[in-house]
């Protein structure tokens, strides 16, 4: 739909302006007039900028000036240096200017990692859309906040420290370097000034503060947990640089190996990271993702004692975790995680050997293989029973990988009828299934687990006393439930999947732990505030220690240290922080991002909090999102902030996928392979066609030269191994940064994903050329522009304000729904009827003008300038569009004059034909006309025209 309509917007022939004035005349005109800048506060473009010059110097500049359609490789920079020469977009602070009467808007990206790569074309994406939303904003009488920072502690500059030597922070600083100048290439309005990195340690002294304060409040402690641990390169690895249970690196085996870490206590707000999500001005979809991730589950939690084959008591007692507590009538045997604590007492001594075997086995393999449905499931019997408190019957304990030891109590009573892993089990070790519920209408398939509620069966017992036969599953849990809780058989219990957060690395890159541990007693003692931050010591050899240590050990000099209240000799914390630990709060950090003495003053959070638009993949839909939200809701606890969420509004951007490819399929022999032919495409060469070669027919592609032969189209996501990266950089060298922008914006709708086409961006290029032409005049002969524009004093049209507040009411609607594709789509639309009016009416440029600049700042600026304001248009008051340009009921008819068209004027479409008259008559450039003349006839064609024929003989008596 979209490339039908810039198709159909961009080929239509380019009318030449109408205005057909020697352009040196015309300029000397508007200077009389006084429209061009008096006082230029920026250096006006060279009286003739040539195109030719440049193409003389460089045949491949030749190329680009030959297509480029205005001349944005002068303006763009200019722009850029205008607007960082005058801090324009710096966002001054309270106390410093700001009107804190004005309502606010912070409107935040989520930042990036400063990757070697540089920015692709998927971050502007974002980046433009926040940008145009800010820009507006402020024009909106809104005191925006849009800062810019660095996500920039992480793997790959450590990972490229050890292949090369260089120093993370080497990399970290070359390539935030980097980033800033493509960013600033693309004229975003960012503050500068507040410009952040996760890295530097006056931002992560308050990232080690907030982690003391999660220590006083226990929200931090240690735990042994299990970690990545692969033996052959002696290294902890994070989940990422496993694939498929070996290492990414060198394809060596890794294993899960218990080791102390520090944990946070997510969990403990588990409850409140659920409810308040309802609030939230959220996609669904996400929201669903994170309630899903919190997996807030209700049942009981039961308690089996464990017994020997004779039933005897053996002292132990095993809790396992519930939802369906009605089933308990069926639970024919019990399983343990291999990892349970118990495991090993509850083992015989004839199984110990088995079971042992089964633990190392099932510890080389991911939550993920554990819990596949599609896998196999295995176990083995562990040498022990248990009673089942409703039955009394003694039933066998056995240790399985698909029980977690992480979720639940690491063990669950199996009720193999109605729960299918325990089926599949139960049928494969031959344990007992007993039927227990009966579905309520129809029947149910014998050979599979009938997992949905029902009628209760075969579920009383008299020497327990509990009897649910009968009665509706729900109503049986509660009464198991009470029967349970008043026999001392266990409890009413919520559970939630999310885990607590693993919070530590065997990695340098990273904030350390302001913590250290006593030499005698190995207590674990938190630095003192005043102490922060703890900095990262210099190192050179960032290579893994062989034992698991982090690669801080090698820091020996500052590893170890005196305990300053004690003065004990010490060991500081060698792990360090993950990457989200930085990434959690720097949203507070941009409202006041220079105070060394509070993490964030409360005046200023009161005003700018909470993130009113955040903007940024849907990848971190769950787990950036949901820990930022849980340290903000602690520091809301300690009175730090002042609202319960982080981000009010968030948007997930869709991916850019890479310019269609297209394959054409060759048999052995050589011909062709039309793709839709029932032949296998398997069997046959398959051959990448360039674009030029391929057409279009109905919905599919053939080859140009053979209609025949159908091609397989397909968009891939963008790699370097497919060779389909484009890079903004030459996108912004070829057709400069507004093309780019409004290209990304014009792409399609801001959340869906698009692919990328050359086409599409020289369209969008063709556009902003056609603005220009259309404001400032046709180029001279040898390229270069008139300075001022071809605008005039003239007073506009209705027709011409009707067009401009058509327009200025659809950007504005479509700005504040985030549909930029269809604001510019009105843009153009306004442009081309422009491009047929007799003359351009300066005031319908200006507010047009306004109208683009949020999308192509730099051609924007510029216009305005030439204009005649000498202020850049960043805080000009964005167009209003009137209501009574906008009434359909109202048409705007031409009034002919003895055959003539004389002017317009505005009528109901109701109106008669004595009404229009009166109107044309009272019209104040008709009434010229009209005024003391005979009137012969009269002809008018409702809602199409008026002529009025004049009596030339007569004076009017
Ligand atoms: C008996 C039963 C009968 C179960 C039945 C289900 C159906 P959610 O909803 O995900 O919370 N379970 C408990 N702990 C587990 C663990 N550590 N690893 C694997 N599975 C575990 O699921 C809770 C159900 O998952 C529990 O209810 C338990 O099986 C199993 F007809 O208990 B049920």
């Amino acid at each position: 739909m979209m490339a039908l309509a810039l198709q159909w917007q961009l080929h239509l022939p380019l009318p030449l302006p109408l205005q057909a004035r020697p352009p040196a005349l015309a300029a000397a005109r508007r200077r009389q007039r006084g429209l061009l800048a008096p006082a230029r506060r920026v250096p006006p473009l060279p009286a003739r900028c040539c195109a030719g010059d440049a193409a003389a110097a460089d045949a491949g500049k030749a190329q680009a000036a030959a297509r480029r359609a205005y001349p944005y490789d002068e303006i763009e920079p200019r722009w850029q240096r205008h607007w960082e020469d005058h801090r324009t977009f710096r966002t001054p602070d309270i106390g410093e200017g700001l009107d804190t009467s004005k309502p606010k808007c912070y409107i935040l990206d989520m930042f990036p990692y400063p990757s070697g790569a540089g920015l692709h074309v998927g971050h502007p994406l974002g980046y433009t859309a926040t940008d145009i939303l800010s820009r507006f904003k402020r024009m909106k009488g809104f005191n925006v906040l849009h800062p810019m920072g660095w996500d920039a502690f992480g793997l790959p500059a450590e990972q490229y420290a050890i292949e090369t030597g260089t120093h993370p922070k080497i990399t970290t600083e070359r390539n935030i370097e980097r980033f800033r100048t493509q960013l600033k290439s693309l004229g975003f309005s960012y503050d500068w000034d507040r410009e952040i990195s996760t890295t530097e340690p006056a931002y992560y002294k308050w990232t080690q503060w907030i982690f003391l304060q999660l220590l006083k409040r226990g929200l931090a402690y240690q735990a042994e947990v299990p970690v990545n641990w692969c033996p052959a390169l002696g290294t902890v690895l994070a989940n990422e640089e496993v694939v498929d249970g070996v290492s990414e690196r060198g394809g060596y085996p890794v294993i899960r190996k218990p080791m102390r870490q520090w944990m946070l206590r997510i969990t403990s707000y588990a409850d409140r990271l659920l409810e308040d999500l309802n609030d939230l001005n959220w996609p669904e979809s996400i929201k669903e993702m994170q309630r899903n991730w919190i997996g807030r589950s209700k049942g009981a939690e039961l308690v089996f004692s464990a017994v020997d084959k004779e039933g005897h008591d053996l002292g132990a007692t095993l809790f396992v975790y519930t939802t369906r507590p009605d089933t308990i009538f069926g639970a024919t045997y019990l399983v343990v995680a291999p990892e349970h604590v118990l495991l090993s007492s509850l083992t015989s001594e004839e199984q110990r050997a088995h079971v042992e075997e089964y633990r190392e086995l099932a510890a080389r393999k991911s939550e993920l293989e554990r819990t596949d449905l599609q896998k196999e499931k295995t176990g083995v019997f562990s040498g022990s029973y248990a009673k089942n408190p409703a039955t009394g019957e003694i039933i066998p304990i056995w240790v399985a990988d698909y029980v977690l030891g992480s979720y639940g109590t690491g063990a669950i009573m199996a009720v193999p009828a109605h729960d299918s892993r325990d089926h599949e089990f139960a049928l494969k070790y031959e344990l007992p299934i007993i039927k227990v519920v009966s579905p309520q209408n129809g029947s149910c398939d014998p050979a599979e687990a009938y997992a949905d509620d029902g009628i209760m069966i075969n579920s009383s017992s008299t020497s327990s006393g509990l009897d649910i036969n009968g009665m509706l599953s729900q109503d049986a849990a509660k009464k198991v439930i009470a029967w349970v809780e008043s026999n001392g058989f266990g409890k009413k219990k919520v559970n939630y999947k999310l885990r607590d957060w693993l919070f530590a690395r065997q990695r340098y890159w990273g904030e350390p732990f302001p913590v250290s541990y006593l030499d005698d007693t190995n207590e674990m003692v938190p630095l003192s505030e005043d102490e922060l931050p703890l900095t990262l010591p210099e190192l050179d050899d960032f290579t893994p220690t062989g034992t698991g240590e982090p690669p801080l050990t090698k820091a020996t000099n500052w590893v170890s240290t005196i305990d300053p209240l004690s003065g004990k000799p010490a060991r500081r914390e060698t792990s360090t922080m993950p990457q989200w630990a930085g990434s959690c709060w720097y949203y507070l950090r941009f409202m006041d991002p220079k105070n060394s003495g509070i993490l964030v003053d409360k005046a200023k959070e009161r005003y700018w909090g909470p993130v009113d638009i955040y903007v940024g993949g849907a990848e971190h839909s769950v787990l950036h999102l949901l820990y930022a939200r849980f340290w903000h809701k602690v520091l809301y606890d300690m009175g730090v902030v002042s609202t319960k969420e982080p981000f009010k509004c968030l948007i997930n951007q869709g991916l850019i996928l890479g310019e269609v490819e297209y394959t054409a399929y060759r048999d052995s022999e050589g011909r062709w392979v039309s793709a839709d032919s029932d032949s296998s495409l398997n069997d046959c060469y398959q051959e990448k066609v360039p674009a030029d070669k391929v057409t279009k027919v109905g919905d599919h592609y053939v080859l140009r030269d053979d209609p025949n032969v159908r091609l397989n189209a397909r968009a891939y996501k963008m790699s370097k191994s497919r060779g389909n990266v484009i890079n903004p950089d030459d996108v912004i060298s070829e057709y400069g940064a507004d093309s780019l922008r409004l290209y990304e914006m014009f792409m399609g709708p801001l959340r869906d994903s698009k692919t990328w086409s050359t086409g599409g961006i020289e369209g969008v290029h063709r556009f902003l050329g056609r603005t220009w032409r259309l404001i400032v005049g046709p180029p001279l002969p040898d390229g270069s522009y008139n300075d001022g524009t071809m605008t005039t004093e003239d007073e506009p049209t209705l027709d011409q304000l009707r067009v401009l507040h058509k327009c200025i009411a659809k950007v504005t609607e479509e700005i504040d729904e985030t549909r930029f594709n269809t604001a510019i789509s009105a843009m153009m639309e306004f442009v081309n009827a422009a491009y047929k009016w007799e003359t351009q009416p300066k005031s319908v440029t200006e507010s047009f003008v306004l109208l683009l600049s949020p999308f192509a700042p730099h051609l924007a600026e510029e216009l305005w300038f030439r204009l005649g304001h000498p202020q850049s248009l960043a805080y000009e008051q964005f167009p209003e569009a009137k209501s009574e340009y906008l009434e359909e009921s109202k048409l705007v008819l031409p009034v002919q004059i003895n055959g003539k068209t004389r002017g317009t004027i505005l009528v109901d479409k109701s109106c008669s034909e004595d009404d229009v008259f009166q109107i044309a008559a009272s019209d104040e450039k008709l009434s010229k006309y009209l005024a003391g003349k005979g009137i012969r006839k009269r002809i008018y064609v409702p809602g199409r025209i008026l002529n009025v024929i004049l009596d030339q003989q007569k004076a009017k008596t």
